[in-house]
């Protein structure tokens, strides 16, 4: 039976590239983001592949997390696989000057946002006894850096809760891992950076993960028989050894 999937931040980078990879394979899909114009060219490109609805709404919006998931068609009700993926990074300061709505915007979509959904959908699963949860975490989930400071802390929290998750929802049967990307050339660094022209030079002189790369391993990680749980990947590109440590050619 065709599969059904929702995509958090499904309008840009890792999220869109995986919405386009289930597509491929016919996977029901609900795209959420927060960007209508997004969501609709996007459910205009995919829905020659597989069944598309849009949900337009800020995972960081308590009421509006919920709201949307309960007001899902009921040819779009069960969803068996949910890829939270929404998440950004904002800022790279040192911790005496960061700045405190940068704190605010990560905790609430790396941590809380997260949570939301994930409350919203986990209730359908555990009724069923069946699904699939994959926690989008970072590289900065499992080593700090200078200045990543909150980030790295909000990673390694969609880490804690992805092992929490997991071992919470065991007796049900339902599948929870993370897939831990380090640097892929996304919209990341402009987000990041505020536009700043040196979120240019991130991905420059090596060959940066590319939203793809992670939707393809996604794909496999949903793929995989009954009994096997990708439980927590991290991918690397070839040229980055460690979070400081990147071998460019300039
Ligand atoms: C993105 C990877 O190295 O910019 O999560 O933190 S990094």
């Amino acid at each position: 039976m065709t599969k059904t999937a929702l995509i958090t931040g499904a309008t840009s980078g890792i999220g869109q590239a995986t919405a386009h990879e289930f597509a491929k394979h016919g996977i029901a899909l609900i795209v959420c983001g927060r960007r209508q114009d997004r969501l609709d060219a996007l459910q205009k490109e995919l829905e020659n592949h597989c069944r598309v609805h849009t949900l337009n709404f800020d995972i960081t919006d308590r009421e509006a997390v919920f709201k949307a998931i309960n007001s899902l068609p009921e040819d779009f009700k069960i969803i068996d696989i949910l890829i939270n993926n929404a998440g950004n990074a904002h800022g790279l300061d040192p911790i005496q000057d960061g700045n405190l709505d940068d704190w605010d915007a990560m905790m609430d979509s790396n941590v809380k946002g997260l949570l939301y959904v994930s409350k919203a959908v986990i209730p359908q699963m555990t009724e069923r006894q069946s699904g699939h949860i994959i926690n989008i975490g970072s590289s900065a989930g499992k080593e700090v850096y200078p200045k990543g400071n909150v980030y790295c802390a909000s990673k390694h929290a969609v880490l804690a809760l992805t092992e929490g998750m997991r071992m919470d929802l065991n007796p049900f049967g339902i599948k929870v891992g993370a897939i831990n990307p380090g640097l892929v050339e996304t919209e990341f660094s402009q987000v990041r950076f505020k536009g700043d022209h040196s979120a240019n030079d991130v991905y420059k002189g090596f060959a940066a993960l590319q939203p793809e790369d992670i939707a393809d391993i996604i794909y496999f990680a949903i793929t995989r028989p009954p009994h096997v749980n990708i439980a927590d990947l991290l991918v690397l590109p070839t040229a980055q050894a460690s979070a400081t440590l990147v071998k460019k050619e300039l």
